[in-house]
């Protein structure tokens, strides 16, 4: 093999995608995509990802736990996770009926008053299931809490919801007249 390290990868193209791509002279369209050609320049200036290729890229996407990035003709974007200034844009779609959402007990009590909002991101990340919510909640609390939202009373109300991967749907914001504790 190549010796590249495909999780490092990933975490770096994420960086490049959902926060920093001005760092290594990138500009995103306004669904997130960049050139393919225009990344691999990009990230060949630093010596580990000197011999990085497309297949490698489709190496990294295929090997990871989690959809967090999309291949399509010459582009590449991440899916979800964003936090640059200009808000991408995401294709609106009819979510299940519940969705969940896993965070840490310390901010529940905000989230009662506030509603979950993207906070440092552009979106709320919401989960199809609740294995997935869990993981995510894991990562701010061992045994974290579990929101569901009832996703029909949001869009009769006008919340709109958006296609992260298969497991990670995105929002605006979500009021908590719409969140109830699992
Ligand atoms: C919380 C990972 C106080 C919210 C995951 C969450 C996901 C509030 C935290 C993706 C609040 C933000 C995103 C309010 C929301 N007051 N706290 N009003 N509203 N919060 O990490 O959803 O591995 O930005 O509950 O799997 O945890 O990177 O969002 O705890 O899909 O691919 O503010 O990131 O994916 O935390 O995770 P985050 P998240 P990757």
């Amino acid at each position: 093999s190549k010796g590249i390290n495909y999780t490092k990868l990933s975490k770096e193209v994420s960086y490049a995608l959902r926060h920093a791509p001005w760092e290594y002279e990138l500009e995103l369209d306004k669904n997130g995509w960049v050139p393919i050609d225009q990344l691999l320049q990009a990230i060949h200036q630093s010596d580990e990802w000197q011999n990085v290729e497309l297949d490698d890229l489709k190496i990294m996407i295929e090997k990871s736990e989690k959809k967090r990035h999309e291949i399509k003709e010459n582009s590449i974007r991440a899916l979800y996770g964003h936090s640059i200034p200009m808000k991408i844009v995401k294709e609106e779609a009819i979510p299940p009926k519940f969705l969940y959402h896993g965070t840490a007990h310390d901010f529940l009590s905000e989230i009662e008053k506030n509603g979950l909002s993207p906070m440092s991101r552009q979106y709320v990340h919401l989960s199809e299931d609740i294995e997935t919510a869990i993981l995510v909640g894991k990562r701010k609390e061992k045994n974290p809490i579990i929101l569901v939202i009832n996703t029909e009373n949001a869009r009769a109300k006008g919340i709109k919801f958006y296609l992260g991967n298969e497991k990670v749907w995105l929002a605006d914001s979500i009021p908590s007249e719409f969140l109830e504790l699992l």
